[in-house]
């Protein structure tokens, strides 16, 4: 009997989620995946066209997959979809010029079934930038408040510096507070 218990104990303690952190190249979702590991690293392997991190947030673990999002690379995002509980949307905000491309790519993985379950974050990322658009701007320009059939959140952030971090959804504690919604 204890065996059992030891091991459901181990299993729901290593039981991994999967995040993958996509946008358009440039838009910096390297540089916010690293702003989320600085809390906890476990380890690193770098793979061709993305690259992986896990982060533990109390005995949880979410494995992140940092995918390239240049051109020629978007068509493969699919083949990471399977099992994903959240999508990290990485917009640069100055980037007025491809912010379509971004909403179109947005609601390609929200009509995805393998991604039907997955909360959706979305970074309105170098807003240190001047000019930048605004959180509520690209949220507006994203048509967000259509969204009804994902949970989602947008979190105005700059990722070079990590400001406000502790207090955003850029913590790693914000995914696992909403886990409970995912699930
Ligand atoms: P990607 O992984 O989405 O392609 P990166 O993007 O994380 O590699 O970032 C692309 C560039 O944007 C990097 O600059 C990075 O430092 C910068 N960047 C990322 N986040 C911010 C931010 O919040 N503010 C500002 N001002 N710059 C940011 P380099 O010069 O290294 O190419
Ligand atoms: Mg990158």
């Amino acid at each position: 009997m204890g065996l059992i218990l030891a091991k459901l104990w181990s299993f729901f303690c290593n039981q991994e989620h999967k995040v993958i952190i996509v946008g358009l190249d440039n838009a910096g979702k390297t540089t916010i995946l690293y702003q989320f590991l600085m809390n906890e690293v476990v380890h690193t392997s770098p793979t061709i066209g993305s690259n992986v991190e896990e982060i533990v947030v109390k005995n949880t673990h979410f494995l992140m997959w940092d995918i390239g999002g240049q051109e020629s690379l978007r068509s493969s995002w699919n083949t990471y979809y399977s099992n994903t509980e959240f999508i990290i949307l990485v917009v640069d905000s100055t980037d007025r010029e491809r912010l379509a491309i971004s909403k179109e790519e947005l609601y390609r993985m929200l009509a995805h079934e393998d991604l039907r379950k997955a909360a959706v974050l979305i970074f309105a990322n170098k807003q240190d930038m001047k000019d930048c658009m605004s959180a509520a701007e690209i949220s507006k320009y994203l048509t967000l408040s259509s969204i009804k059939d994902h949970p989602w959140h947008i979190q105005s952030c700059c990722a070079l510096t990590g400001e406000g971090k502790d207090n955003s959804a850029m913590h790693p504690v914000w995914l696992l507070l909403k886990l409970p919604e995912v699930a």
